[in-house]
């Protein structure tokens, strides 16, 4: 053989190697997962809702798997998102609500799921609401935040730093609050007041929209927030155009990755509170704002598909629809939800809310869209997000690194609608405990009063002095408590529950 032909045949089999090499790298999914605040079981059309129409989320369940049993691993939201992230109970990490100031609560050493999804060669995004905590404490917001989604592998960040009723009220974008004027910086307190914002307390007369005491600190935009601030005129932002700015960010970042591989982690701010509606949605539905920033929520979720399909990624991105707690409809503003409410049933009918270890606390509307590998359908599998993690690992071909993800199990098949079966015990927290194994739902005795923060939300927590057990195939609203009459079954759960805790 001549040594023209060897050459030939050498460059042709590099060739062959890297154009394969970039045909596997196409062939790998995108993944979305687009995280709503707050929003119920029922609260979407496929699921029954009354009074809001959710056309694109309808799309998605027609087109895609709509999972009856599904769950976040928590009743409120930074434990559930800390579980996410990192397929990790949350109890282990004593994972409560954040205030908008408080240090990161994710260890950055342990691999993530972004991170772990950035070793399988994706590039990885969040847009949206966070609420982990940045920092080391004491976060001075003038300079680029130390510790946040960076370093947990996230290659881009477009945070809302806590919730949209915590100051401050700014984006950041890779950890800089975006559109700070230098000569007006930032100053945050929860606890202590400082001067700068007016406090709702003492000037209701500024407001849009009125408050429980908790959350009548600052004032911005017409609206009073849990703790107080200064600065950053210029950095503000305007809840009504919340849904736009992420829209536009997350879009951005589809675009700007529409050749490679990507993660993003969508999380919106709707439907928390406040819920102020922009102009284009505002009475878009019977329930008031309530119902209308559902309408908005739908809106976005509608901008990102028409993203992907318009660059032709819809095919080939795994879409994972859900939520992180059950609903609530007073959880503090006065937007009369609860009065507006009509026929409608948030939780889909199951018992409880958001803070709550019943069904409707952790139960998610949840939706997987990927028409390239997932049969439409329905799915009753029992299923924890805790899991997504090893299952999305699985998908992806990457090991998980010793010692991250340590309750986090492969439930691929399940979540692909390539099996039935799910979880034989799933935990869900709350302020107390609950396990879930098939039909029955035992839920951990309690015997406290309930906060009264808690209770002026009209949320029954599910603190009782003696175990719970139900059949939820029987009692789906877990109203016969059947504790005596199934003692081994107690028993049983008992000890599995007591195992998990230890
Ligand atoms: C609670 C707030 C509530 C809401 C919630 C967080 C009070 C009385 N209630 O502490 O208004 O902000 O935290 O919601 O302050 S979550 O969806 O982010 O968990
Ligand atoms: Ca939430």
């Amino acid at each position: 053989m001549c040594y023209k032909s060897i050459y030939a045949n050498i460059i042709s089999a590099i060739f062959l190697v890297i154009t394969s090499l970039v045909f596997a790298q196409q062939q790998k999914p995108n993944i979305v997962i687009i995280y709503v605040d707050d929003l119920g079981f029922g609260d979407i059309g496929v699921n029954g809702a009354i009074g809001v129409e959710t056309p694109h989320v309808d799309k998605l369940a027609k087109n895609g798997l709509n999972f009856t049993d599904a769950h976040s691993s928590s009743a409120t939201c930074t434990p559930s998102r800390y579980s996410l992230l990192t397929g990790s109970y949350a109890f282990r990490n004593n994972a409560a609500i954040l205030e908008g100031d408080a240090p990161l609560i994710i260890d950055p050493n342990k691999e993530t799921l972004p991170a772990m999804l950035q070793k399988a060669g994706y590039k990885t995004g969040v847009v949206g609401k966070w609420h982990l905590g940045l920092g080391k404490g004491k976060i001075d917001w003038n300079k680029k935040v130390p510790l946040g989604p960076e370093e947990l592998g996230f290659d881009y960040s477009f945070l809302i730093p806590a919730t949209g009723d915590r100051v401050p009220c700014v984006y950041l974008e890779n950890q800089i609050v975006v559109g700070l004027n230098p000569e007006d910086p930032i100053f945050v307190s929860y606890g202590t007041r400082i001067d700068g914002y007016p406090w709702g307390f003492q000037h209701p007369e500024l407001l849009k929209m009125h408050t429980d005491p908790y959350h009548q600190g600052a004032i911005i935009n017409g609206i009073s927030r849990i703790g107080y601030m200064k600065g950053g005129e210029d950095a503000l932002w305007v809840d009504e155009d919340i849904p736009f700015v992420l829209s536009e960010k997350a879009s951005d970042f589809i675009q700007g990755n529409k050749d490679n591989p990507f993660f993003l982690y969508f999380s919106l701010h709707d439907i928390h509170q406040p819920r102020v509606a922009n102009i284009k949605f505002v009475e878009s539905s019977t329930m008031g704002p309530r119902g209308d920033v559902i309408a908005q929520m739908d809106w976005c979720v509608g901008q990102i598909t028409e993203q992907l399909q318009a660059a032709n990624l819809l095919d080939n991105t795994l879409i994972i629809f859900t939520s992180d707690n059950g609903p609530i409809l007073d959880d503090g503003y006065l937007d009369y939800a609860r009065e507006l409410v009509g026929e409608h049933k948030p939780g889909g009918g199951y018992r409880g809310a958001k803070y709550s270890i019943y069904e409707a606390g952790t139960r998610m509307p949840t939706i997987v869209h990927w028409p390239k590998e997932v049969e439409p359908g329905t799915s009753d599998a029992l299923l924890s997000q805790v899991d997504l993690y090893r299952s999305i690992a699985k998908l992806v071909n990457q090991k998980v690194e010793k010692g991250a993800a340590p309750d986090s199990k492969d439930y691929l098949k399940s979540w692909l609608g390539k099996s039935k079966n799910g979880r034989e015990f799933l935990l869900e927290e709350a302020y107390t405990f609950g396990l879930r194994m098939g039909k029955w739902k035992y839920i951990k005795p309690k015997n406290e009063d309930v906060p009264r923060w808690i209770a002026q939300k009209f949320v029954d927590p599910g603190f009782r002095k003696e175990v719970q057990l139900f059949n939820l195939d029987e009692d789906p609203l877990e109203t016969n408590n059947v504790y005596k009459a199934f003692p081994e079954i107690v028993k049983q759960m008992g000890k599995q529950l007591e195992k998990i805790l230890k």
